[in-house]
């Protein structure tokens, strides 16, 4: 008896109604939790770049690679002195990738006692994150929302100069 009623209850139109609700619903909700993550991503990837600002300079001061030079270090060299975590020291954590080196300047050591540049790109643009980040020495974190591609020999990485179509982040 009860069965019946079920059955008469749910017809295939009405069915069909819920299944297009589901539909509409998820339709309208996918975009919001697609920003959330985004933005959650980008959030972290801030951190991480504070991370290894914060990572540097205790590389650096405390010589902690042990070569006799307060100099910058790179994500592995990061890594083998403990001062990222293990994750970040992959280069990919929560979306984005990660790449920090000192500064190589002229090509004399001088340049990685003094400067060192950070770069976050989203491992998809638009995907993973909406923003690609970039930090120098300064600390001060950079936006752009173009993949950024750092390039041999270019001023950011031989300087460490953030470029002018980069925003300071609030
Ligand atoms: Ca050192």
């Amino acid at each position: 008896m009860l069965m019946r009623c079920f059955r008469a209850a749910f017809t295939l139109i009405e069915l069909m109604v819920v299944v297009a609700i589901i539909t509409i619903v998820v339709a309208i909700a996918l975009p919001t939790v697609m920003e959330a993550r985004k933005s959650g991503n980008e959030g972290n990837a801030v951190g991480s770049l504070r991370t290894i600002a914060a990572g540097q300079a205790l590389f650096r001061e405390a010589d902690r690679d042990g070569d006799g030079l307060t100099d910058y270090g790179n994500l592995a060299e990061l890594a083998a002195a403990d001062v990222i975590d293990q994750i970040l020291a992959t280069g990919t954590k929560a979306g984005y990738r990660f790449e920090t080196e000192p500064a190589i300047g002229d090509g004399s050591p001088d340049w990685r006692l003094m400067m060192y540049y950070s770069v976050a790109n989203p491992r998809k643009m638009d995907v993973t994150g909406n923003r690609a980040y970039a930090s120098n020495y300064s600390g001060v974190i950079f936006y752009t929302q173009q993949l950024y591609v750092v390039v041999p020999g270019s001023d950011l990485q031989k300087y460490a100069i953030i470029p002018p179509e980069m925003y300071p982040i609030k």
